[in-house]
């Protein structure tokens, strides 16, 4: 099994332009697990265009000192509309894919559109959003053979821990504590957010995975303690297509928690792949749900 994944992996690759994420379509070999899905609500037409007569909120890039690469590194923040320093934020780090690296959210999902118009419709907690580069090695560029730097994005949970957050509190008016603190991504992102999420919640009380990757860890590797996650996860949710490949990650992991009674969301989108309609639906409904 292993080897078939490597291989496949290796040809989607060769498939794959550079800073985009695969076709996972025709992913091979990984079972079908049954489970209930939480009901899809479409979003409302128009949540992913801007809004006409709204309060933006603004992007900028800056960078921090990485004690964990040995290098400075690059990350996209997206403040609020009227971002006050003399108000505090929770901040909701939001992570990339295989293909992708700092600039990847703003390039396919319009994060700061569907924002400001949840903003404007008053159905989001302000916030600051942090899209740093996930792949935690010296050259953390999205070109080449994608797959044969995958290791970086395990690194990066001492990158994230030990000196992003440290660097976004000290730079950002930041609440500091973890019902403060989410995290979510895309595929190899969702599958970072999910093991680091459940893995330190201590530092994360909400947790997004969507179409999440293989490196999304077991359930039991996950959740070794189901008492303790229900305890202190505030939200574990996810959603993955319909036709993607990968769904396997997400469900098996809704199938673990649904026998263990955790709760946790996960939600088919219908007829989708490995794409951005999947997952812009994914930080529009994450958003609503987080730091309140
Ligand atoms: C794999 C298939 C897909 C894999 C990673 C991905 C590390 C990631 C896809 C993405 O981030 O879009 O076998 O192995």
């Amino acid at each position: 099994m292993k080897k078939l994944f490597l291989t496949s992996a290796l040809a989607l690759c060769t498939l794959c332009a550079n800073a985009q994420e695969p076709n996972i379509g025709m992913f091979p070999g990984m079972p079908k697990i049954e489970v209930n899905f939480n009901p899809y609500v479409a979003a409302p037409e128009g949540f992913d265009k801007p809004g006409q007569g709204i309060d933006n909120g603004t992007i900028e890039e800056t960078e921090y000192e990485s004690k964990t690469v040995g290098t400075m590194r690059k990350v996209t923040i997206y403040l609020p509309p009227k971002y006050d320093k003399k108000k505090k934020y929770p901040v909701l780090y939001l992570l990339h894919g295989i293909g992708g690296d700092h600039k990847e959210w703003l390039n396919g999902g319009v994060p700061q559109i569907i924002m400001d118009n949840l903003y404007a419709q008053k159905k989001a907690e302000p916030m600051i959003i942090v899209m740093p580069n996930g792949r935690a090695l010296k050259d953390d560029s999205a070109t080449g053979n994608v797959y044969a730097k995958a290791n970086g994005f395990a690194i990066f949970e001492r990158d994230l821990i030990d000196d992003l957050i440290p660097f976004i509190q000290g730079k950002y008016s930041t609440y500091t504590d973890k019902e403060h603190r989410a995290v979510a991504g895309l595929s190899m992102g969702g599958g970072q957010s999910l093991n680091f999420g459940l893995g330190n919640m201590d530092l994360f009380a909400y947790v997004g995975g969507f179409s999440s990757a293989p490196n999304t860890k077991q359930p039991e590797q996950l959740i070794p303690d189901v008492e303790k996650t229900k305890k202190e996860n505030k939200l574990l949710w996810m959603v993955c297509g319909g036709q993607d490949g990968l769904m396997f990650n997400s469900s098996r992991l809704k199938a673990f928690c649904d026998e263990k009674g955790v709760p946790c969301t996960l939600i088919e989108y219908p007829g989708e792949g490995h794409n951005f309609v999947v997952w812009k639906y994914g930080l529009f409904n994450f958003a609503q749900l987080i730091f309140k």
